[in-house]
């Protein structure tokens, strides 16, 4: 878990460097300072369990065992990315992993996750979707009508808001009555809201709700607050002007989710801090070579914009059905 949140952290502040040297094509929307919610949600998963992103998302494909190198291609337009380099960061998508994909359209993963679990509901498979989103999204008709859905169909499914409090440059109070974990109440659907800082609780969290999504008890909504320490998207400063007090992104700081699990594992004796900053070395490492892969892919044949813009799954589906 912790190399998993290092990695993430790494990937994501050299996206930062990157973008900040005009290297990264595109908008770019960093995870740095919500890296628990992720990686306590994915190791909850199966490897063929699957997950629907937002914007937002490097971190969930990285917990889901996206390779990094290349994500780094798909983020630099190179063809060895997830999608020859013709998606970028809100569209990386590798099916093998069960990652439905990052998503631009805010709340847009909702209604893809309740369709997967309800395809494999029909299927007979006893997997389950995470549905990342964030508190912004939970404002949308679709994360209704998809909880409604799950409800009475008693879909695998699990509905994980990750609320950063804010949405763009509004904090979410001015946008977002009441509690997010309440929303599930009235479908009858076990909500919570959990610490979304700890990775543990995440993980407890998520595999109860994964537990009853597999026994066919339905879907669950899970909660978890967090913070994002960037921007909504690097380079914001241009247009945004100041949003949130300094102290707050201080307070936040303090309670980041990586130093506080790293030193409750060597406390506990688990692993000692120069195990720790070995990891965090190799992690860096990695990023590094995921770069220099990266930048040394080529780009897709222009001739080639039009092709592998839809994915077809319908013969393996229907192997699937025959069987
Ligand atoms: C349907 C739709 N409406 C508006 C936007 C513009 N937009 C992009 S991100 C965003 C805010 C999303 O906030 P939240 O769901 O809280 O996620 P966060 O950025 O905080 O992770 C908005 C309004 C969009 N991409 N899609």
């Amino acid at each position: 878990m912790l190399r998993l949140m290092l990695r993430i952290r790494r990937f994501e502040e050299k996206l930062a460097e990157l973008f900040k040297r005009g290297k990264l094509p595109g908008f770019v929307h960093l995870y740095i300072g919500e890296e628990a919610v992720a990686v306590g949600a994915c190791s909850a998963l199966r490897e063929d369990d699957r997950i629907t992103s937002t914007h937002r998302g490097h971190g969930h494909v990285i917990a889901k065992g996206a390779d990094v190198s290349r994500m780094m291609a798909e983020l630099l337009g190179k063809e060895a990315g997830y999608c020859r380099g013709k998606g970028g960061s809100m569209h990386t998508v590798d099916f093998s992993l069960g990652i439905m994909g990052t998503n631009g359209i805010v709340g847009g993963g909702i209604p893809i996750a309740v369709g997967s679990a309800w395809g494999d509901r029909q299927l007979g498979r006893d997997t389950v979707t995470v549905s990342f989103f964030g508190d912004g999204a939970s404002n949308q008709g679709v994360f209704f009508e998809g909880m409604n859905l799950a409800a009475i169909w008693k879909l695998p499914v699990i509905f994980l808001c990750e609320n950063n409090g804010y949405t763009e440059w509004t904090p979410t109070e001015k946008l977002t009555a009441g509690r997010i974990s309440d929303r599930g109440v009235p479908f009858g659907i076990p909500s919570v809201q959990v610490d979304g800082n700890d990775v543990i609780s995440v993980h407890e969290a998520v595999s109860e709700a994964v537990g009853r999504a597999r026994a066919g008890e339905g879907p669950s909504l899970i909660e978890a607050r967090t913070y994002r320490w960037h921007g909504h998207n690097e380079g914001e400063e241009a247009f945004s002007g100041p949003y949130r007090p300094e102290e707050e992104i201080e307070e936040w700081k303090g309670k980041d989710p990586i130093t506080t699990f790293a030193a409750r594992l060597v406390e506990q004796g688990v692993f000692a801090r120069e195990e720790i900053e070995r990891v965090d070395a190799e992690e860096k490492e990695r990023i590094e070579d995921a770069v220099r892969f990266a930048v040394e892919s080529a780009y897709p044949d222009p001739e080639e914009a039009l092709m592998h813009l839809f994915y077809d799954e319908r013969p393996r589906l229907q192997q699937e059905v025959n069987r």
